[in-house]
Formats: C-alpha cells, sequence, structure tokens
C-alpha cells in the first residue's frame, strides 16, 4: 500500500455514463477539495449544492457536496463526496483537478477499505465481508455478508482468544507448581477446558463448507453419452436456449457454461460434450474437456438416456469418470415401455438415492424439472443445517481456525505436568493463529492481497 498521509480520491461509482457519479476523497487535506472548484465547504454532516469552477474559471457543473469529519468517519479521516452528474467528461475533469493538487493522489484498489481498517474502524473479517457485500449476487450471499461484517465469526474468536488467555494463566500457575508436586485438579481443569475450546472450534468447522459455497458459488458438470439430453436439460434450468439441441449425436463441441441462483447459491452449469470414441479431432477434444469438467467440477450430475439397452454400463463408466459429489438422471421417461418404469425405478433407487427418472422433452407440468433441482439441492446446499450457524466464509478462515484447533489439540495431548513450557508454545501458536483471523497480528502480507481484490473506490 502507498504513502497513508497522502489524501486519496477516487470514483465510488462505476465509470461509464450514469445519472450521478460520485467521487470520494479522504485525507487530511480532504476538506481543501472544494476549494478547488471555487466551493465552500459545507458544515461537517452537512451537504450543499453548488456550482463547480475549473481551473479557467469556467463552469464545471452543478454538485452536491458532503463533508464528514474524522475520526467518526468511515476512513476515520476526513472525507468529502462529490456528487457530480455521472458524464465521463465531467468525472474526467474532477479527477484531473483533484490529480493536480498538492498533496492529493489517486486511490488504490480497497485503499479506502485498508485505512478504515489501519484506523480500527473495520477488522479483517470486516473488511472480507465488505468485498463479498459488494460481490454479492443473491440475497444469501447478502445475507451472509452482513453476517459477517456484524460479527458472527469476529465474536466468537474474541471468546476464544480470551479463554486462550485464561488457559495461559491457569498454566502459569502450573509452571509455579513446577518444582513441587502439582495439584492434580489443575492439569485436569486445564485438559478438559483446552478439549472443551478444541471441541467448539471443531463443531465450526464441520459445517460441508457452506459458507464458502454460498460466497464463491459451485460448479455442477452435465456429462453423459451423446444425445442423452445433456443440452435439453442446461436450456430447461436455464429457462432460455443457450445451448444447441439436436437429435443429431455430438451436437455439442465445447463447454457451455450457464449461471443459475439455486435458492441463493450461484450455480455454474456446465454443459458438456457427449463422450464416444470418435476419429473428429475437434469433437476428440470436446470429449477430453467434458472429461476434465466430469472430474474437476465440484459437483456432477451424470444424464443417461433410459431408453439406451446399455445404459447400466454407461452409468458404471460414469460413476468412475466423475468426483464423489454425483448425482444420476436417466432422461427421456417417455421413450420407456409404461411397463418397464417401475422395474427401472427400482433399480435406480438400489444404485443410489440421488438417481432420478425423468423426461424433460414432453414434460409438461414441469414434474421432471422440479426433480432435476432436487437433485441439484442435494449436491449444492448441504441439508439440515440452519443457515446461521455457518460462519466461516473463506478458505482463509478455515485454515487459520484449523492451526488454531490442532494447537490446542497438540496442548491437550501433552503431559501438561512435565512439560508446561510446550503447552504454552502451542497456546501461543493458537492465538496467533486467531489473531490472524481478525487481523490483531502480523497481517501486511494478508492485506495486500484482500485489499488488492477491491475495486478502486472502495
Ligand atoms: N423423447 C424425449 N426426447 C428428449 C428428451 N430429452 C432430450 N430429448 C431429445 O434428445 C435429443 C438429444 O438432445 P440433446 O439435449 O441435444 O442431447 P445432448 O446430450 O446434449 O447431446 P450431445 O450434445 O450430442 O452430446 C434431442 O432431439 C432432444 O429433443 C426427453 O426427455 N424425451
Ligand atoms: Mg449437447
Amino acid at each position: 500500500m502507498r504513502d497513508d498521509s497522502d489524501t486519496i480520491f477516487a470514483q465510488a461509482t462505476p465509470p461509464g455514463r450514469a445519472g450521478i457519479a460520485v467521487i470520494r476523497i479522504s485525507g487530511r487535506r480532504a476538506f481543501a477539495a472544494p476549494g478547488l472548484f471555487g466551493c465552500k465547504l459545507p458544515l461537517p454532516g452537512r451537504f450543499c449544492v453548488t456550482k463547480l469552477i475549473d481551473g479557467d474559471g469556467g463552469k464545471l457543473d452543478e454538485a452536491l457536496i458532503l463533508a464528514m469529519k474524522g475520526p467518526k468517519s468511515s476512513t476515520g479521516e476526513d472525507i468529502v463526496e462529490i456528487h457530480a452528474h455521472g458524464s465521463l467528461a465531467v468525472t474526467a475533469a474532477i479527477m484531473r483537478r483533484l490529480g493536480e493538487a498538492e498533496g492529493f493522489r489517486p486511490a488504490g484498489p480497497g485503499e479506502f477499505t485498508h485505512r478504515m481498517f489501519a484506523n480500527g474502524k473495520i477488522d479483517l473479517l470486516g473488511a472480507e465481508a465488505l468485498a463479498d457485500l459488494i460481490d454479492a449476487e443473491t440475497d444469501r450471499q447478502r445475507l451472509q455478508a452482513w453476517r459477517q461484517r456484524d460479527g458472527v465469526l469476529h465474536r466468537p474468536v474474541d471468546d476464544w482468544r480470551e479463554a486462550l488467555v485464561r488457559l495461559a494463566a491457569q498454566l502459569e500457575a502450573a509452571i509455579d507448581f513446577a518444582d513441587e508436586e502439582l495439584p492434580a485438579d489443575i492439569t485436569t481443569r486445564i485438559h478438559a477446558d483446552t478439549k472443551a475450546l478444541a471441541d467448539a472450534m471443531a463443531m465450526v468447522l464441520d459445517d460441508d463448507h457452506e459458507g464458502e459455497r454460498v460466497r464463491a458459488g459451485v460448479t455442477v458438470s452435465l456429462v453423459g453419452p451423446v444425445n442423452a439430453g445433456k443440452s435439453t436439460l442446461l436450456n430447461r434450468l436455464a429457462g432460455r436456449n443457450v445451448a444447441i439441441v439436436s437429435s443429431q449425436a455430438g451436437t455439442t463441441r465445447d463447454i457451455v457454461s450457464v449461471r443459475i441462483d439455486l435458492d441463493g447459491v450461484p450455480v455454474t452449469l456446465l454443459d458438456t460434450a457427449g463422450l464416444r470414441d470418435t476419429d473428429d479431432m475437434i469433437e476428440a477434444e470436446g470429449v477430453r474437456r467434458a472429461r476434465n469438467a466430469a472430474r474437476e467440477a465440484d459437483a456432477a450430475l451424470l444424464v443417461i438416456d433410459s431408453s439406451s439397452p446399455g445404459w447400466r454400463d454407461e452409468l458404471a463408466q460414469l460413476q468412475d469418470l466423475a468426483g464423489p459429489s454425483q448425482a444420476v438422471l436417466l432422461t427421456k421417461r417417455d421413450r420407456l415401455n409404461v411397463d418397464a418404469i417401475p422395474g427401472v425405478t427400482r433399480e435406480l433407487t438400489a444404485i443410489a438415492d440421488t438417481a432420478r427418472l425423468i423426461s424433460l422433452e414432453s414434460d409438461t407440468d414441469g414434474g421432471g424439472l422440479e426433480q432435476v433441482l432436487d437433485l441439484l439441492r442435494g449436491l449444492v446446499v448441504p441439508v439440515n443445517r440452519p443457515e446461521t450457524q455457518t460462519i466461516i466464509t473463506r478458505a482463509r478462515h478455515r485454515h487459520a481456525l484449523a492451526r488454531a484447533m490442532e494447537a490446542l489439540r497438540a496442548a491437550d495431548a501433552l503431559d501438561l505436568g512435565s512439560v508446561p513450557e510446550l503447552a504454552a508454545e502451542e497456546y501461543r501458536r493458537a492465538a496467533d493463529s486467531l489473531g490472524r483471523l481478525t487481523g490483531q497480528v502480523d497481517v501486511e502480507e494478508l492485506l495486500d492481497s484482500i485489499f488488492s481484490s477491491f475495486c478502486i473506490g472502495k
């Protein structure tokens, strides 16, 4: 990050034509910014509507100007906002004027939020949550971001750090006794408390990665033999004709991807080339990509034509190919002889409870699609878990928490009577990991990677 003593400015609204563009200015000289445009500074907490004058004395725009006094402002510094007309020419002229002024410079990505952090207005979890809020596309992502911003992980981490301090104090007492016979009840209590703390963390970690899935989304590949109905399925799930459907085997060559909102989880569906041996070089490349997608996606829907005599073998091959998270769809139910349906259904139930016999092409009442959505939900959104329990939303949180938990387990495995110093070292490791979560220790490296993911003006 660059010099924190500079006054920074950036357009907070997206670039391009718009009704209004907001330019934010934060830092020691922010309150001098209106003067650069020949305007007076409004009283802090107030706004004024005023004419902006450019360097040649000409009229630049009419704008609304807000002033917020630090340290109570969002960045903790003096802030001025100029709400100008959202024209490329107006915003360019304002930015140019600010850029020429002594002590002012354009903000880097995430620099406003970095200043919030540096001035103690927000912790690392809060900064990440703000980034998530800005990126949120679904209601569930939005709610999750606000839960994180409001401290759903911060609160337990604070409690755990306090508990660690208490444990360290008890251990100190134990070390003071080291030369004597150590009262058994002290070590028993420390062991019990250590285990309880590690168990509490384990419970939080055991969440099927739900928070990360909601935040980052899930990729599901549709894979199967040619002509099985994969593209038909993709189009039905997307609600529009994204992929070409035809009765010709080998229609889809490349991967066609579509993003849908499944109960608030962004799901990227990948339609793939039908799997078959082929001499056609382009189709063979498509098949190679399809196989990769089957293996590498978070989950796979195995799509097979139920009227194909070899469906059982086809299914077995696909089950081997795809990763562990998979569900089976036998399509073209309408093509089966009515008498055969109960038998096939029974067979499918025996194979897996994540297998359905469906028809989409002739599906007039939407029954087939509902069954597919149910299957997808099972693959994508962990069931039986109240949403509010999930408090980990990034891999970074998971690693830090897992390290803290491992340190506590290691401490618990030690003989506290003979090597209390080693246990103290494990508690320090645990506290350090928790500190990294909220940004209370040695986080410069982390900061750069987190704040650089922000857009400029945030
Ligand atoms: N009768 C019936 N026909 C279906 C059903 N689903 C798909 N079809 C038809 O099956 C044919 C193949 O469908 P696609 O969706 O193109 O199949 P695909 O798996 O994408 O095929 P490739 O891209 O060639 O691998 C088309 O003629 C569809 O209209 C169904 O449930 N019932
Ligand atoms: Mg296709």
